[in-house]
């Protein structure tokens, strides 16, 4: 349902929290809020994150590096806090300036990195790791990639927000967000029927950036909208879901920076192998 007696004004002003989950923290400006030093670990490699899907990815693939023997992927990830606010503290903004987790420190080399799938790229090259060298094959796990990228924003802050954080339920964004989620659902069900991974035979940084987001929404009812979507319909998808959640490194990676859940599940720090028992 609309709200029909809503007439936008001729300049938005901001005036007031929007109501729903987040509005506390949402302003229509960027920039540190206060300072905040960041901590710093004795690793090479500093993830600053929180359990999110866009935060599992970069915890996923340092375990999977990790699984594979890259003894130099060992990391130190400290929590963000994003609904504390974090994520505007001065030293987090001078890592990520859209204040958005997760965000990495490379202290080997002083690079900084922000940007889910800029942090997948940037590790898969330093590793040269579940990113082909070349030619079709990287072309396929880059367009996959950009393809979450592009898409995961529809999915979270377009369906999950309207059908399971808004205030109330309004019906032309969760029609309009439904039809996309499904669309996508069919993309990712038609290729997968097709391969055993999104780019191929090969597990790539393309599955690792869409598990959390795609693969949460067919087997762990993210939303709680399983039924809505009629999710197992999705068989493909569930297949490669389930086939990447059985993989060691991403149980230990999902659980990175947990702060909600069963207790048993939650690793607030990780600073070694032994934090994630
Ligand atoms: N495109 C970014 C999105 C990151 C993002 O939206 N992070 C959320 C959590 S999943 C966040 O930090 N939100 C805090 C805020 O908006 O203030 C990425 O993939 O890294």
């Amino acid at each position: 349902m609309a709200d029909a007696s809503y007439t936008p004004p001729k300049v938005w002003t901001w005036d007031k929290p929007n109501g729903g989950a987040f509005a506390d923290i949402n302003r229509p400006t960027a920039g540190a809020r206060f300072e905040r030093e960041l901590p710093v670990g004795k690793h090479p490699l500093q993830l600053y994150s929180l359990a999110t899907p866009n935060g599992q990815k970069a915890a996923i693939m340092l375990e999977e590096l990790l699984a594979v023997g890259e003894a130099g992927a060992e990391y130190d990830a400290f929590l963000i806090d994003i609904g504390e606010g974090d994520q505007f503290g001065s030293g987090f903004v001078e890592l990520n300036p859209n204040s958005k987790i997760p965000a990495l420190y490379d202290r080997s080399t002083s690079t900084r990195v922000f940007e889910s799938g800029s942090i997948l790229m940037y590790l898969a090259e330093k590793f040269d790791k579940f990113l082909p060298q070349q030619g079709q094959a990287r072309a396929e796990t880059l367009s996959w990639l950009f393809w979450q990228m592009g898409s995961a924003p529809f999915l979270g802050g377009g369906f999950g927000h309207f059908y399971h954080y808004a205030p109330e339920p309004y019906e032309y964004p969760i029609n309009r967000y439904a039809m996309e989620v499904k669309r996508q659902l069919d993309v990712l069900d038609q290729n997968l029927a097709e391969r055993e991974f999104l780019a191929g035979d090969d597990y790539t940084i393309a599955d690792i950036a869409t598990y959390p987001w795609y693969g949460g929404l067919v087997i762990n009812n993210s939303y709680n909208a399983e039924d809505f979507l009629q999710v197992a319909s999705y068989e493909n998808v569930v297949r490669w879901a389930k086939t990447i959640e059985a993989r060691p490194a991403v149980k230990r990676g999902v659980r990175v920076n947990k702060t909600s859940g069963p207790e048993e599940l939650r690793v607030r720090e990780r600073h070694s192998a032994d934090d994630i028992s």
